[in-house]
């Protein structure tokens, strides 16, 4: 079996990613290593700095993910900030800052970043749009899913099989697998 380091501490986004890739062979085992996350207004150089800095500190071949949720109204509001807002000011202030908001449309982002050491780093990007939601809904998933509406219900409304088939994480993964198997 395949195996991939996965540098990550949110163990949310790891337990979907290990569901993902394991159910295309591929074993995922987890590093809570951290690296430095640039300040960037776009999710993929900090993901492919991310990516290259571990590689090369570990001298093995590592992913990571560097996702975000990206509210339209609000002017993509976390968006690279996400990890820093979640902890600061939560679910419940962010949906105190869309009271007066009529669109409520956004999206989640994932970059999955992936490097051998030795060579550039390669980046996948997926995106899944939904809506915000104008009250925390669902115990499910982790972060921002309780406000995230996707056909009707939030994430967290979902069971991970669910949500697994329609994320960011899933669309980003997917790419990355492709790309995977086509260098073998
Ligand atoms: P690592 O950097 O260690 O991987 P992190 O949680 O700090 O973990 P990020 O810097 O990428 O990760 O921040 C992403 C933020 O967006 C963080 O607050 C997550 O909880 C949130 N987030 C990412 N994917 C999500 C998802 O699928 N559902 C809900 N929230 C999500």
């Amino acid at each position: 079996m395949h195996k991939i380091v996965f540098v990550t501490s949110n163990n949310g986004k790891f337990n979907e990613a290990r569901s993902i890739l394991g159910a295309k062979k591929i074993e995922l085992l987890q590093n809570t290593e951290g690296y430095p996350e640039l300040q960037e207004d776009d999710l993929e150089p900090i993901a492919s700095f991310g990516a290259k800095w571990v590689a090369e500190k570990l001298q093995i071949p590592v992913m990571v993910d560097d996702s975000g949720l990206f509210i339209n109204a609000l002017n993509g509001f976390p968006g690279p900030y996400s990890a820093f807002v979640e902890n600061k000011i939560g679910n419940k202030k962010i949906l105190r800052l869309m009271e007066d908001e009529e669109d409520r449309t956004a999206y989640f982002k994932s970059v999955i970043g992936y490097c051998e050491p030795g060579n550039d780093a390669v980046v996948f990007t997926g995106i899944v749009k939904g809506l915000i939601s104008f009250e925390e809904r669902g115990s499910g998933g982790f972060g921002y899913d309780p406000i995230f509406e996707y056909n009707g219900r939030t994430f967290a409304e979902m069971s991970s099989e669910e949500k697994n088939k329609y994320s960011h994480r899933k669309r980003a993964l997917e790419k990355f697998f492709e790309w995977l198997s086509s260098q073998r």
